[in-house]
């Protein structure tokens, strides 16, 4: 690592009327495509999660991060973005994206939207007129491949989907995609794509957008030369090395610039970044003072169910970020990942640490992401017919994942109708029968359901001045338990498959699972959580 990435070495925080409003933000993933139908052909729409924004507001979030609704040929569920100024028509308009903006805004909700930077769909007219033979060409990375005929890649580099990262081109050439062969990548060393991004920025921002999330912030700048690797199964790397296409220091210097142009406009804009980096230390270079807001904290994530992992995470992902004066972010599921009640084990067990998950994860200090669907409990859903699965991942068989589908399943809203109040149509992926009982309908105003723990550890969260920016300390607590204080607030967390007796922690606020408590002790169920007021 070099000096001018050191911790130590940090520019100064802008001055001005900043109220930090984002350090401590519940902000809710919205999956565009799976949210609500408002025109009958069983995809989500603008339209739809705008007459879908109460809910988000009565979960008691403070914003929204829609994934990317731009034109795209949908060859990775809009992740290929063909138009960055345009709305796809399969989510509606311009104007409606305008409406969407507008609406939310008098609800008190903030709107943050995907921007894909590292590469553009196959369709976009860069990419098709640098397959002409245009200039544009310099804009992408062509290479002339190996063999005597070329007819071997570049390099060995391989893509996140599976299969190499390149693709020959009619006329012989190869180009770069670290993802789908309709995702080339953008050769960040040419100056029209920094103009062009900075542009697409201020275009959103003009339009009333509150910031970005940055999809694969890590992966804009290459290594020079592109040198091999010299390693299979690449992507199960990138949790332990800079490769030669993720984490090189130069994304550092387009983030720099970004978070200028984000302070150059009123509101306290954001951006957070979605980067994988080798260490915490190394993903907290993406929040020093002058750089981004937030970078998703995937650490907690993967870190299963296991009380000294948990633990080990909360301190480590505390401590890097802490370092650089940035709050972390929690983050149990999204549209990548299997969906946590799942991860958990499923069933009655996997929803009941899910919902101690939430609770623990929501005590904790900094900002938390909800992915839609997790208010209601959602399963993964596992068995899905492979002919409407839409991942890139699955159908480029020898992906390391390959299985987004059954976490973008669409929302159920009512115990009734064709899609459970989704749209008036089939859904794109059909739900399971038994999400009719996990309707948003279903649960609002049952005590016991999970929809319900949401809105009242948000509006606790709310409410109680401990919780959110902060600081925590570590509990004594048995082991398997976890206990932390909070400034008038603890939680605590058992994780073993059995009751645990605990001398009462405080006034019980809230609780994940049925707890009995006596004058001076507290019975915690097998998993559960509590919050307590001290
Ligand atoms: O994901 C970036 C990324 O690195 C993912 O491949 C991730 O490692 C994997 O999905 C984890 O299971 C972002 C988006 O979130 C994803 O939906 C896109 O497919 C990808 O970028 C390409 O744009």
């Amino acid at each position: 690592m070099t000096q001018e990435l050191t911790t130590a070495a940090v520019a100064q925080e802008p001055t001005g009327p900043r109220t930090g409003w984002w350090r401590d933000a519940v902000i809710y993933q919205v999956y565009v495509r799976s949210f609500a139908d408002s025109d009958g052909d069983g995809i989500g729409d603008l339209p739809g999660i705008t007459a879908r924004l109460p809910h988000v507001k009565e979960l008691g979030a403070d914003a929204v991060w829609l994934t990317p609704f731009y034109a795209s040929p949908q060859a990775d569920g809009g992740y290929d973005v063909a138009d960055y100024r345009t709305v796809d028509p399969l989510f509606g308009s311009l104007s409606d994206a305008d409406a969407l903006v507008r609406e939310a805004h008098r609800l008190g909700l903030r709107v943050i939207v995907d921007i894909v930077p590292n590469h553009t769909s196959d369709q976009h007219p860069w990419f098709r007129a640098a397959l002409a033979g245009g200039p544009e060409r310099e804009r992408y990375h062509f290479r002339p491949g190996k063999g005597a005929n070329g007819q071997l890649p570049p390099n060995d580099w391989e893509s996140v989907f599976g299969g190499p990262a390149w693709t020959r081109s009619a006329d012989g050439d190869w180009y770069l995609h670290l993802f789908a062969p309709e995702q080339p990548d953008l050769n960040w060393d040419h100056p029209a794509v920094h103009a062009e991004f900075e542009s697409v920025l201020r275009f959103w921002l003009d339009l009333g957008v509150d910031g970005f999330r940055i999809d694969v912030a890590h992966g804009m700048v290459k290594a020079p030369g592109l040198p091999d690797i010299g390693a299979s199964e690449q992507a199960k790397l990138i949790g332990s090395q800079v490769l030669p296409f993720f984490d090189q220091d130069g994304v550092h210097e387009i983030h720099r610039a970004w978070r200028t142009l984000l302070d150059s406009y009123p509101g306290e804009r954001i951006a957070v970044a979605e980067a994988w980096a080798p260490s915490s230390e190394r993903l907290a270079l993406y929040v020093r003072p002058g750089e981004l807001h937030q970078a998703f904290n995937f650490q907690f994530l993967t870190c299963g169910w296991d009380a000294e992992r948990m633990r080990a995470t909360v301190d480590a992902s505390l401590a890097a970020t802490g370092a650089v004066g940035a709050p972390t972010t929690w983050v149990l599921s999204n549209h990548d990942v299997v969906r946590h009640v799942t991860r958990y084990g499923g069933g009655e067990q996997g929803l009941r640490r899910a919902r101690a998950a939430t609770l623990f994860t929501l005590a904790l200090p900094g900002s938390a992401y909800l992915y839609q669907g997790e208010e209601l409990g959602l399963p993964e859903v596992v068995e899905l017919p492979d002919e409407l699965r839409q991942d890139p991942a699955f159908l480029r068989a020898a992906g390391q994942d390959g299985f987004r589908d059954g976490c973008r399943v669409p929302i159920p809203w009512t115990a009734e109708g064709p899609s459970f109040g989704f749209g008036s149509a089939a859904p794109w992926l059909p739900q399971p029968d038994t999400w009719r009982g996990l309707s948003v309908a279903s649960q609002s105003g049952d005590p016991h359901s999970t929809l319900e723990l949401y809105r009242a550890a948000l509006a606790l969260r709310r409410e109680l001045p401990g919780l959110g920016d902060g600081t925590m300390s570590w509990l004594p607590a048995p082991e398997g338990v976890l206990a932390f204080a909070r400034p008038g607030f603890a939680c605590t967390l058992n994780t073993l498959p059995r009751t645990v007796q605990l001398p009462l922690a405080g006034r019980p606020v809230l609780t994940s699972a049925a707890v009995e408590f006596d004058a001076e002790n507290a019975l915690l169920p097998a998993e559960s959580a509590v919050w307590w007021a001290i």
